[in-house]
């Protein structure tokens, strides 16, 4: 509960959701966000984390900045040069079991959700505040082994950089959730520096462009 202590204040949101005396909290108030902690068992989480951990992850790089977090993508490779989605390897059949059941908590059909990333989060690894690439529509995201406190902000195009967060919650092991609609488009997200090991495998769908 560390981080709960250090992040409610009165009249603002806990790391579960909820604004104390309200019953409401950060997944309610965004619209297009929900969040299940409950989605994976342990041993689906263990047999994950020995797929996860025999993946030959590397250090993703991010333009001329290489990240903390190391990484696998699977269906294609962001190339943030030139702004394209490059061609890459399918998900592997043993993250299949994962996907298929993903796809259908967030009601989306699992051959959808072709492109999938795994990364690893070393304790004191951050993710910057971001909304994802405009290849993508729905981001569906499973954690395992750690806690996170993800936060969120209204997307303000020309906005500062430093601007904090304006919701967080705690996404814990074993949870999922997802970003659609407002809460993929309107929103940006980042991930404060981990305190301990903690791996996500967030699957995405192709935004399909309206000619
Ligand atoms: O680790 C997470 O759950 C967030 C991942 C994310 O936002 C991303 O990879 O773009």
């Amino acid at each position: 509960m560390r981080a709960a202590r250090r992040l409610q204040h009165a009249g603002q949101p806990d790391l579960f959701g909820e604004v104390a005396g309200t019953g409401e909290g950060p997944v309610a108030a965004i619209e297009g966000l929900r969040y299940d902690n409950d989605f994976l068992s342990r041993d689906e989480e263990a047999e994950l984390l020995r797929i996860v951990q025999g993946l030959p992850l590397k250090e993703m790089r991010y333009k001329e900045y290489t990240a903390r977090r190391r990484g696998i993508g699977f269906g294609g490779s962001y190339d943030f040069d030139t702004h394209r989605l490059k061609p890459g390897a399918p998900l592997p059949d043993m993250l299949h079991p994962l996907r298929d059941k993903a796809a259908a908590w967030a009601g989306i059909a699992p051959g959808d959700l072709t492109h999938a990333l795994i990364a690893e989060y070393r304790p004191g690894t951050p993710l910057g505040w971001h909304r994802d690439v405009p290849d993508f529509e729905d981001i569906v995201g499973v954690s395992l082994q750690g806690d996170a406190v993800m936060q969120f902000r209204p997307y303000v195009p020309g906005a500062s950089a430093s601007r904090p967060s304006a919701l967080e919650f705690l996404v814990e092991p074993r949870s999922i959730y997802v970003l659609r609609g407002p809460a993929r488009w309107d929103w940006q997200h980042a991930i404060a520096p981990t305190e301990t090991l903690r791996y996500s495998i967030t699957l995405r769908t192709r935004r399909h462009r309206t000619p």
